[in-house]
């Protein structure tokens, strides 16, 4: 067997966004597209020769075709082994346990989350590195700048390997494992959570209903919701990972996931509904007629973690991205333990949760997480809320209600304006950075401006500084609007939106949240001229 070496030239735009390369399946499959970036990722990262490689994806569409010249090129490249996951599969927060576990230099993820999937959809790569966490910024900033320059990329000319079956194989002097994708993942979550507690309050008559969405949890789900912990066979739906998710964006938010919703609503509701995304590190939690918002559940999680096993000992610190909520702020307050607030994207928790800073992190983008791997983790999440609910004997609307009565209610949603031109987009940013000094001490409606800024990030860990990662306009009385441009869609520019208003534990804690935001969208309408600047008069989603 022989390495050859293929001439290539860079392609443009193959810059990692929040979260890796994410383009249409078309884009990837130009004659070396993605051959470019692969090598472009083991030209700069850190590796000893003979390294472990860890390689898996979602499932979707170019998945196996790519994880064959994954393998060919580590092959060329003086990696000494790779560990994919069988069939291909790694749920994103398996990948992270498993490059950790196995002491891997780190991994190749293919995913683009929770964007739809097949020929005509959406693929996408991410390296993470040895502490199992996506490449931080100076990571994607060098991978970016070689794709820049690349001229060459080598692989083995071997055939494909059989990618089905668990066992070794040879391609060159590269030892391939196939292992199983769950295993080590499900032994993990033995680990943490109180699974006979969980396991006797299902015999109890504790129900759910878990969507996998036609994506990667569902073998995951099925092997610990069903075998594991009892609940019935047919809990998980859309158990069975699909390359294009059904035809559905395997996303959990109420727009995508409305089919449980709608069943957690109605009379025929089980006690507690749950749903992930394409790649398994999102989440989506609704008890019996209460929908937690992804910052609420971040807040309530910590408030209740030392009830699991794996968190008896406490927490020390809670980090959360910008635009989530303040919730999960209280919540440390009262434990008296750090808050920490960084961008959006998980890249930004690796050094707290590296340097044990913090021990549970999450975003209002539906992940939530903890130091257990460096991603964030859906089952994690499911699965600590089931530990809380089977510890407690509550219901989720109680426990919520409780919370509330506790810390006051963080109100909260975001609304997305998708597909939108990408000048338009940069124009409406452009204007309220320009805005922004102007703003303090206007009002809008009953709200005042105190304060308006774009985020900048020190990492405390490294002194490593982020900016412009989002415009913020913060009122008197504890209210805010941040709006920002998404770093994962793959058409156009998306506008985010994020609103929240605090209303304190003597407050009213049980109205309607549009009601409740009402002068805040209205204000984000007056400071931000989005009608004027996109054509648009209502967001494409509401979460
Ligand atoms: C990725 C990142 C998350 C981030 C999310 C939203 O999630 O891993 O940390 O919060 O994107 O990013 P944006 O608002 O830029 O679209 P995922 O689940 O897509 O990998």
């Amino acid at each position: 067997m022989t390495a050859i070496t293929h001439a290539t030239t860079p392609y443009d735009g193959q810059k990692p966004g929040t979260s890796g390369l994410r383009k249409k399946v078309r884009v990837f499959a130009q004659q070396g597209y993605a051959e470019n970036f692969v090598q472009a990722v083991f030209d700069v990262v850190e590796r000893a020769p003979g390294s472990t490689l860890v390689v898996g994806g979602d499932g979707r569409y170019y998945n196996r075709t790519v994880i064959q010249q994954v393998i060919r090129m580590a092959a060329a490249n003086g990696y000494g082994r790779v560990l994919v996951g069988q069939g291909g599969i790694l749920s994103t927060p398996a990948a992270s346990h498993v490059i950790r576990k196995y002491g891997a230099s780190g991994g190749l993820i293919l995913s683009a989350s929770h964007n739809p999937g097949g020929p005509d959809e959406d693929f996408g790569i991410k390296y993470n590195i040895a502490n199992g966490g996506p490449a931080p910024e100076a990571v994607t900033e060098a991978i970016y700048a070689r794709t820049q320059t690349i001229d060459r990329w080598v692989a083995e000319d071997t055939p494909d390997i059989d990618l089905d079956s668990i066992g070794t194989a040879k391609v060159g002097g590269l030892t391939v494992e196939v292992i199983d994708s769950v295993a080590d993942y499900a032994a993990l979550m033995e680990t943490l959570f109180d699974f006979p507690a969980i396991r006797a309050a299902v015999a109890g008559g504790l129900t759910m209903a878990f969507d996998a969405m036609s994506a990667v949890t569902g073998p995951y789900a099925t092997e610990i919701l069903e075998r594991r912990l009892g609940f019935p066979a047919g809990t998980v739906r859309n158990g069975v990972p699909l390359e294009d998710f059904g035809g559905h964006h395997p996303d959990p938010n109420l727009v995508h996931a409305k089919d449980l919703y709608n069943l957690m609503m109605s009379p025929a509701a089980p006690d507690f509904g749950a749903a992930s995304d394409g790649d398994g590190d999102r989440n989506l939690i609704i008890g019996r007629g209460r929908f937690i918002t992804p910052s609420d559940s971040l807040a309530m999680l910590a408030a209740n973690a030392h009830l699991a096993p794996g968190y008896a000992g406490g927490l020390k610190g809670i980090a959360r991205s910008m635009p989530t909520s303040a919730a999960a702020d209280r919540v440390a307050a009262a434990l008296g333990i750090p808050a920490f607030e960084t961008p959006t994207g998980w890249k930004f928790f690796g050094n707290l949760l590296d340097a044990g800073m913090a021990t549970i992190c999450g975003e209002e983008s539906a992940g939530t997480g903890s130091d257990h791997v460096r991603e964030k983790d859906g089952l994690w999440a499911v699965l600590l809320w089931l530990n809380i609910l089977a510890v407690r004997g509550v219901s989720v609307d109680a426990l919520a209600r409780e919370h509330w009565a506790k810390f006051g209610r963080n109100y909260y949603a975001r609304h997305d304006y998708e597909a939108l031109p990408t000048e338009a987009a940069n124009a409406l940013i452009a204007d309220l950075t320009a805005a922004l000094p102007t703003l303090p001490g206007q009002a809008f409606g009953p709200l005042t401006v105190a304060a308006a800024d774009s985020f900048a990030y020190l990492d405390p860990v490294d002194g490593s500084t982020s900016a412009n990662q989002g415009l913020r306009v913060l009122f008197e009385g504890g209210s805010r609007i941040v709006f920002r441009l998404s770093g994962t869609g793959t058409e156009g520019a998306t506008l985010r939106v994020y609103l929240e208003r605090y209303e304190p534990a003597d407050g009213n804690l049980d109205a309607d949240v549009g009601v409740m935001l009402a002068d805040l969208i209205a204000a984000a309408e007056a400071i931000a001229g989005i009608t004027r600047h996109t054509a648009r008069t209502a967001p494409d989603v509401i979460t």
